[in-house]
């Protein structure tokens, strides 16, 4: 007997699969990808529920790639995502935060080697787990060049490259949003069933917003651009909706969603502590730009779009302005001292 009173709903399988089948000729490999990369969301999700309650909290001792003291979480998720894509066989290389140099990974079905690229920031603000902070993972998917083969030279094409991107924000829900270029969808993780269900369609970020997210803490060795901009925010117009609220949870992924859903900015510059900024470009800048640009937002360097740059390096970094269109056209025009 049908449960009435549950309102229709779709899972995330079955808008892969409608998705698919709008894109002739799909072979469905691209699809069991994503697939592959929702359940380790789903394993990873459940870790995190029990992160309290079965010892894998706090550090496991041992330091990645960033010289970041590896939470235990972590690593567990890393290796989850792993397992997930070396046992779905579409992947053939994978570049991790927590982990040194690229993975490539032998197709489980011999002779028929994954042809795509996962970058991955297997949980992206995991110092927050301690202190029950919402994290998340960040993933971007990129076609192995045709005759290429799997090492870092392939993997390393600009952000304009990517054929996906996504996130997963364990909080108070658990959220999965994605895009493959045609627009931007969420879904919300149903324990009960166990699936990802469509509750954010066709994501659109507001045009502008009044919260911006920087650790304002280094103010002091901002450009004078971004103090200029960050005092113009805070000065009292109300024609302007000003001053602006300032929102950082210090939780990139927690804090992306939350401006884009909501409108505002994040903002993570150059600074004394971090010459390059701290967020890397491959598994957190150019998928999250991939994702706001899809959803009508805007992603740059300060002077120009992230997705543009040609990357050098898995682990390097970028300064990232990033959210409402508006908002960061109005502080690369600060920046460029073109305003205020
Ligand atoms: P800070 C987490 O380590 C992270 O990469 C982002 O999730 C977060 O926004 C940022 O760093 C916080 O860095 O220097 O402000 O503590």
């Amino acid at each position: 007997m049908n449960d009435l009173s549950t309102p229709d709903f779709k899972t995330l399988e079955q808008f892969i699969i409608e998705q698919q089948e709008m894109s002739g000729g799909a072979t469905g490999a691209f699809s069991r990808l994503l697939r592959d990369l929702s359940v380790a969301a789903k394993v990873v999700n459940r870790d995190m529920r029990r992160a309290g309650l079965v010892d894998i909290l706090g550090a496991s001792g041992e330091v990645n790639v960033q010289g970041e003291v590896q939470q235990k979480m972590d690593a567990l998720a890393h290796a989850e995502f792993v397992r997930a894509l070396r046992r779905g066989g579409e992947t053939c290389l994978i570049g991790s935060e927590e982990h040194a140099e690229a993975i490539p990974l032998d197709g489980d079905r011999p002779g028929e080697d994954g042809r795509y690229i996962v970058l991955l920031d297997p949980l992206d603000g995991s110092s927050n787990i301690d202190v029950n902070v919402s994290v998340g993972t960040i993933f971007s998917v990129y076609h192995l060049p045709e005759g290429a083969a799997p090492t870092l030279e392939a993997a390393l094409q600009p952000g304009t490259e990517q054929v996906a991107a996504g996130y997963i924000v364990y909080g108070s829900s658990t959220i999965l949003v994605y895009t493959t270029g045609n627009g931007v969808n969420g879904f919300t993780l149903e324990p009960s069933i166990g699936e990802f269900i469509l509750s954010h369609p066709n994501i659109r970020t507001p045009e502008t917003g009044t919260m911006y997210s920087v650790n304002e803490g280094n103010y002091n060795s901002f450009e004078d651009g971004l103090k200029r901009w960050i005092k113009w925010a805070q000065a009292e117009d109300k024609a302007t909706a000003r001053p602006y609220t300032t929102r950082y949870i210090g939780s990139f992924v927690s804090d992306f969603h939350r401006n884009l859903v909501k409108g505002g900015i994040y903002i993570y510059p150059a600074s004394a502590k971090s010459p390059e900024g701290k967020l890397r470009l491959m598994y957190e800048s150019n998928p999250m730009a991939f994702i706001v640009e899809q959803a009508g937002g805007m992603a740059s360097n300060g002077r120009g779009r992230v997705m543009e740059t040609q990357p050098t390096a898995l682990h390097q970094r970028t300064p990232l302005y990033i959210g409402s269109k508006a908002m960061v056209e109005q502080v690369e025009r600060f920046l460029a001292g073109e305003e205020g």
